[in-house]
């Protein structure tokens, strides 16, 4: 990815700030988003060139060094893409701290991967891209990686707070299937490994996503495996959370026989994994 300049983008976002913080790519898995991800990014870029106090459980964007936006856009066959790029235009063209990267459609967990590995800050986030997660809980995560080289976004709280709650009733049940699956079989212990909003330090990004094989949403729970195997220090970070409209979700049997597929194959093609 392209390195950051200095030069400040019209509308302000944080390119000329502390340099002296570690860098972050937010990389934005998007697919057939054309209806969400205009908004998603005036939201985000409106949040990243502000610079007063943060909302209630919120940070500001000030805490963070230089950010970037890599979306990646997943062979949509809607406007998703020139949708970005317009916005890309309206940020500076050259230093528009936005960039997009066009894939052929393989599934989220594809498009992640290859934006996770493109990416070149030092701190590494994805989100989903409908921001799902608020763009000030990006701190959190930035904080976390400061002392532990994974970090886990999660909507379930020490408190008892699940902000899985906002999500329809037949999502809520499959939810709680598969982390039963995936906590069993594949993750270990973790409060909510399904949470779209999860930062890596850049070595760890490029060594757990280079080793990533699922292409399908299931790649939450591979990475968190492959993070415990390859011994990484991992941080569960508290994260704000609320069910946006216009998922892209279809929830199909062939949808649920192939997660089960998934998560059943995890612990058997990264055996040899050896620990760092
Ligand atoms: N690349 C890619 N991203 C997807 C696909 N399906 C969903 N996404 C992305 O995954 C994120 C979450 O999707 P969303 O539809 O909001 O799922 P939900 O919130 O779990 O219902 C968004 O950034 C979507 O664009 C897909 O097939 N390919
Ligand atoms: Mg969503």
């Amino acid at each position: 990815m392209r390195r950051m300049s200095s030069a400040p983008s019209p509308d302000g976002a944080n390119t000329a700030e502390s340099p002296s913080k570690p860098s972050v790519t937010l990389v934005l898995p998007a697919y057939n988003e054309a209806r969400r991800i205009g908004s998603a990014l005036d939201e985000l870029f409106g949040y990243l060139g502000r610079k007063g106090p943060a909302r209630e459980g919120g940070r500001s964007a000030s805490e963070m060094g230089l950010v970037e936006v890599l979306v990646v856009d997943d062979g949509s066959d809607d406007a998703t893409a020139d949708i970005v790029l317009k916005r890309q235009q309206a940020n500076g063209g050259e230093h528009a701290n936005l960039e997009l990267l066009r894939r052929p459609h393989a599934g989220k967990g594809a498009a992640v991967k290859a934006g996770m590995l493109h990416a070149q800050g030092d701190y590494i986030i994805f989100a989903d891209a409908d921001l799902a997660t608020p763009p000030d809980q990006m701190p959190l995560l930035t904080d976390a990686l400061a002392t532990s080289e994974v970090a886990l976004g999660s909507r379930v709280h020490p408190d008892g707070t699940d902000r899985r709650k906002s999500q329809p009733l037949h999502r809520r049940a499959l939810g709680k299937v598969f982390h039963t699956l995936a906590a069993l079989w594949v993750t270990g212990p973790v409060p909510d490994t399904q949470c779209g909003f999860k930062g890596f330090r850049r070595e760890a990004a490029h060594d757990l996503f280079a080793r990533q094989v699922i292409g399908s949403i299931v790649f939450d729970a591979e990475i968190i495996h492959l993070a415990r195997k390859r011994g990484y220090s991992i941080a569960i970070v508290p994260v704000q959370w609320s069910d946006k409209r216009g998922s892209r979700m279809r929830v199909r049997p062939g949808l649920a026989l192939g997660v089960v597929y998934d998560l059943f194959r995890i612990p058997l093609i990264h055996r040899k994994v050896p620990k760092r």
